[in-house]
């Protein structure tokens, strides 16, 4: 199937851009590619390591940050591509230095290490790197990376495969965010070489054993009243585990607005879920915590972090004392409001 483009047909485009994008490394160059690891940017550096394989003498891919979600994790282990951390390579054993699906501008410090090659989807910011294909409007960086591939004709291996077409599905938040033909494009092409079982495996890869533990506390504390679910776990060692049980309990029928709290780092952490229809997460999350400590979100989905030394000091020390606050303020009846009034007027101080 060919699509018209304006200028050039749009396969010579790639063909040229393939080029350019060799030109840009030789032979004996060692290469470093940089990530903020997630599925996008993992499958990215990884079908870049594809096409430059026998065209340099090294690639090594290495991650700013530390991978906590199990998806993620799951991923790696499936790919079997080495991930270091950016800590633990020494820069200067490098000939080239390339980022994917994120801008030099992302990395802090590292952006004055000079960067030879951007391929990214991230709106463009200023860089000097000799060759640079940045595309905003694309769903996923995974998206160009295939486009490469067609171009240099090469079959992604099944692993390879799986990646990319992993990494367009959570980037586009399967087409339902951003996500133009280009995506559904490669999507289409990926769809028969992927590994099926694999990506249902990541997708369902959301719970770690160690949270576990939580959702047995979680259910063991759990006050419902009238359309709201709301638990206090105390300390926990992974604030996502707020965000997943909050996500949970929005299942239950009936239940239309969730609270979970927990104790993290010496803070206080607040995940609010609601339907959006009649409440307001974001409002509620600031009239609760806004005095104490940062709070605000959308309407559905918010967010408070509060730091415990903000606290008045008979809540955090007498047991139990927290819980009943804020089972008090967070159980409240929501606000009366006529139902036709003041359509989303979704902001607030
Ligand atoms: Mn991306």
């Amino acid at each position: 199937m060919e699509e018209k483009s304006p200028t050039l047909p749009r396969s010579s485009t790639m063909v040229e851009r393939l080029h350019r994008l060799f030109q840009a490394f030789s032979g004996d160059d060692r290469v470093l590619i940089v990530i903020s690891a997630d599925p996008d940017a993992i499958a990215s550096a990884m079908a870049l390591k594809r096409l430059l394989w026998r065209r340099v003498t090294s690639v090594t891919v290495a991650r700013t940050n530390v991978i906590r979600r199990t998806d993620n994790l799951a991923l790696i282990h499936y790919l079997k591509m080495p991930i270091v951390h950016i800590h633990h390579v020494n820069l200067h054993d490098f000939s080239k230095k390339v980022v994917v699906d994120g801008q030099p501008r992302h990395f802090g410090e590292l952006e004055s290490l000079g960067f030879d090659v951007i391929i990214d989807h991230h709106p463009a910011s200023p860089h000097r790197a000799r060759f640079a294909d940045i595309r905003p409007a694309y769903g996923a960086t995974a998206t160009m990376m295939t486009e490469y591939l067609r171009a240099a004709k090469i079959v992604p291996s099944v692993r390879l495969a799986t990646a990319l077409y992993y990494a367009i599905k959570t980037d586009t938040d399967n087409f339902v965010r951003q996500g133009q033909i280009e995506d559904v494009r490669a999507f289409r092409f990926l769809f028969p070489l992927k590994n099926k079982s694999m990506i249902h495996r990541f997708e369902n890869a959301e719970i770690s054993r160690g949270a576990l533990k939580y959702f047995q506390a979680a259910l063991g504390r759990l006050k419902t009243k009238r359309d709201t679910a709301f638990v206090f776990l105390g300390v926990v060692d992974n604030p996502d585990t707020l965000v997943i049980l909050a996500d949970f309990f929005m299942k239950i029928s009936n239940i239309h607005r969730a609270i979970t709290v927990g104790l993290y780092e010496n803070r206080l952490v607040a995940i609010f879920r609601t339907l959006g229809i009649r409440r307001n997460a974001g409002r509620e999350a600031i009239a609760a915590f806004g005095e104490f400590g940062s709070a605000g979100g959308h309407r559905s989905m918010a967010r408070a972090e509060v730091p415990l030394a903000n606290l008045p000091e008979k809540l955090v020390e007498k047991e139990g004392a927290l819980e009943r606050f804020l089972t008090r303020r967070l159980l409240a009846p929501p606000p009366k409001k006529e139902p036709a009034s003041g359509s989303g007027n979704g902001k607030s101080a």
